[in-house]
């Protein structure tokens, strides 16, 4: 089995409902290695390049605001998980993409709920298949954000603006 990073958010929902604990408990059952996390206030750029596959969906606009955080709060936790065959034991924890549909136990399963608008508040994202799971990950991360990293990195020298403490 191959070593593998798979990109999980928790959505703002799941933010909004304290859920952050049990949903992080729940997923140290794949025994895996956090290997990045931050709290992202997600811009509309970032969120439609995230779900760029869905843009032509009847639910897409709807989709984009709610992982915007515009029925509960502007975050998201975005973490990277780390480990042999990350993939398939996080999406298993996860569940199916309908809440209504899930597994019980499964954190959406738990925690999600469709909303008579149709929106599936389903409380996390995680990576479907190795492919996506690089593009989410270089998306959401910068190399220097995580432990470990599995794609080749370079060293580029650029004069930007940059934050710092007063
Ligand atoms: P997943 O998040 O399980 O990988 P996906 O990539 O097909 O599922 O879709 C991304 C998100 O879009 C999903 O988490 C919830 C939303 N979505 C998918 N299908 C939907 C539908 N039929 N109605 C409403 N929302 C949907
Ligand atoms: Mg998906």
């Amino acid at each position: 089995m191959a070593v593998e990073q798979s990109l999980i958010l928790i959505k703002p929902d799941g933010l909004v409902k304290s859920l952050t604990g049990n949903i992080i408990s729940k997923m140290s059952e794949t025994e895996l290695k956090i290997v990045g996390a931050k709290i992202v206030q997600v811009t509309k750029e970032l969120a439609e390049e995230h779900y760029h596959h869905l843009r032509e969906e009847k639910f897409f606009d709807e989709l984009i605001k709610y992982i915007m955080g515009e029925y509960h709060t502007k975050r998201v936790l975005a973490m990277v998980y780390h480990g042999e065959n990350a993939i398939k034991l996080v999406r298993k924890i996860v569940g199916v993409t309908d809440p209504e549909r899930a597994e019980p136990i499964s954190i959406r399963g738990k925690y999600g709920r469709v909303t008579r608008a149709g929106v599936f508040e389903n409380v996390v994202h995680a990576s479907e298949n190795t492919k996506e799971a690089e593009r989410e990950i270089k998306l959401w991360f910068r190399p220097d954000e995580l432990v470990y990293t599995l794609y080749p990195t370079e060293i580029k020298n650029v004069k930007i603006d940059k934050v710092f403490w007063k």
